[in-house]
């Protein structure tokens, strides 16, 4: 084995991993930033609309994002507007305090869907309420209906994202026959 063949042979594993590692970010998907209300935030006032913002300009055609609060209600009044890595979604009034759940799909660049949920906590009842609850007991308490579990992390899906596996096998392959070949050729 000619030294510039052992070199190769040495090198080669590390160039292998150097292109599978440098090629992943080249396959990331849009990721949600930051959001309105955030993550695990506790809220006083309802708000009247929610914003998701992405790490890349997003299609509102594509994208749909829905707000359900206790009880399972979606409180979005509508289809999500797009501004640039931004979508807003306006919101009905909000109900009873509680638990509410902001849960999003959208399609990255290269066509595939990205979908997540941000949790956050509506720590007094929102003006939804008085419409459909009775006058409450004098001076009770709004406090998050038992079961509920306000303190999850938010969670994202990759639905579908280009695998990296394929390049790992060729890697291992490509190594592992290099190395056979090398130990072949030194034996010979
Ligand atoms: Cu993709």
């Amino acid at each position: 084995m000619s030294p510039v063949l052992r070199r190769l042979a040495v090198a080669l594993p590390a160039v292998l991993l150097a292109l599978v590692v440098g090629a992943a970010p080249a396959w990331a998907h849009t990721e949600l930033e930051s959001s309105s209300s955030a993550a695990n935030a506790q809220v006083g006032t309802a708000p009247t609309s929610v914003s998701l913002t992405f790490s890349e300009e997003i299609a509102a055609a594509d994208a749909t994002v829905s707000v359900t609060g206790p009880g399972g209600t979606d409180y979005a009044a509508g289809p999500a507007t797009g501004d640039g890595a931004t979508l807003t979604v306006p919101l009905r009034p909000l109900g009873a305090a509680g638990g509410y759940t902001i849960t999003y799909r959208v399609v990255s660049d290269d066509g595939h869907p990205v979908s997540g949920t941000v949790p956050f906590t509506l720590t007094s009842a929102g003006p939804g309420a008085a419409a459909t609850t009775a006058a409450p007991t004098a001076g009770a308490p709004t406090a998050p209906a038992p079961g509920t579990t306000p303190q999850n992390a938010p969670t994202a899906a990759d639905d579908g994202g280009a695998p990296v596996w394929p390049w790992v096998v060729l890697a291992v392959v490509v190594v592992g026959g290099g190395a056979v070949f090398a130990l072949r050729r030194s034996r010979a």
